[in-house]
């Protein structure tokens, strides 16, 4: 009898996709996905600009050739990317205090104490991770482009950000095809200095670990629908909490002005809604809090049909992998 329940075991684990088991490994989850990509992308802003592309080319060589534990690359920005940058920081600094949530805005406010965050610099990623680290344990991690979702979910189970270093095209100050240090810095920084905030989407990488491709599809767009577009409730208003919105003007205002459809975040509902990255969303979820978004996305994550599970262990940055009972 004992035999046949190892032979049903085996055959389970060798149908699980590989995933990263220590911090170390996510030097291998470096799949792109190039579709936004301003060398093949026609419809992208700095597609007929060379220069644009070679700059961008340079900056995507230091995330390719980098490795877990070293000091992150610095990046020299020239003039015209920190006049982008300004434009960026101006525009959004405008309306964060009536649309962002709480707590964006407070760490927004730590951030330009502590890390240099302004209009006239655009902070170097060394300092924001040091400044995390100390937060929330989240670290980044620079990277080229758009990754595979698996690989992207992957490195939050570790408390890994993959985070884009170079800038949108100076044509197009308010609006860029593929995440930039501009949605990364502005958006999802500040988030990730949020306890509860960083917890939820470490969850939201650890259910990702070893999960199946319709399993993974389904947890990158409930990451999409939370993370990136998010809303949330706070003192009986409505405030955004998504990266994709507090580093979109123009979806900002759209996403809080009573024109698009308004949903209680549900993980079984949001996880299979259809989503589209070219225009702004016709529809948002909205979490209680980030507290109970958890709660319910530990009950979904529960749900995930895996052979096993998984801890993560802060000590040694590695996930134990543990037969379900
Ligand atoms: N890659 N660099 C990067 N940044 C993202 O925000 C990102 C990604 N790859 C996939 C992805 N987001 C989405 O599929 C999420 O829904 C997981
Ligand atoms: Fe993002």
């Amino acid at each position: 009898l004992k035999k046949v329940a190892d032979d049903v075991r085996t055959i389970a684990e060798e149908n699980v996709p590989w995933f990263p088991r220590k911090i170390w490994d996510l030097d291998k989850c470096n799949h792109l996905i190039t579709k936004y990509d301003p060398d093949l992308d026609h419809e992208h802003p700095g597609y007929n600009d060379p220069e644009y592309r070679k700059r961008r080319t340079a900056i995507s060589e230091l995330a390719f050739s980098y490795k877990q534990g070293e000091p992150l690359p610095r990046v020299e920005y020239t003039p015209e990317e920190v006049a982008t940058w300004k434009e960026v920081y101006r525009t959004l600094s405008s309306i964060y205090p009536t649309h962002a949530c709480r707590q964006h805005l407070e760490n927004l406010q730590e951030l330009e104490k502590q890390c240099g965050y302004g209009e006239s610099s655009i902070p170097q990623l060394r300092d924001v991770s040091n400044f995390l680290r100390e937060r929330t344990g989240f670290q980044l991690r620079p990277v080229a482009g758009l990754l595979s979702a698996r690989d992207f979910l992957a490195s939050l189970a570790f408390r890994v950000f993959q985070c884009t270093q170079y800038i949108r095209h100076s044509s197009t100050p308010m609006h860029s095809p593929e995440p930039d240090c501009c949605h990364e810095l502005l958006g999802h920084v500040p988030m990730l200095a949020d306890k509860e905030f960083a917890q939820f989407s470490q969850e939201i990488g650890l259910a990702s670990l070893g999960a199946s491709d319709e399993d993974i599809e389904k947890l990158s767009t409930l990451y999409w629908f939370t993370v990136e577009f998010g809303l949330c409730k706070q003192n009986g208003a409505i405030k955004a909490f998504g990266a994709g919105l507090l580093s979109s003007y123009g979806e900002l205002v759209y996403a809080l002005s009573n024109e698009p459809e308004y949903r209680p975040f549900t993980p079984e509902e949001c996880a299979v809604q259809p989503y589209q990255d070219q225009t702004y969303q016709p529809v948002y979820f909205v979490s209680e809090s980030f507290e109970d978004a958890k709660m319910k996305l530990r009950q979904y994550s529960a749900t995930i049909r895996k052979a096993f599970s998984v801890r993560y262990d802060p000590f040694t940055c590695t996930v134990e992998v543990l037969d379900q009972p």
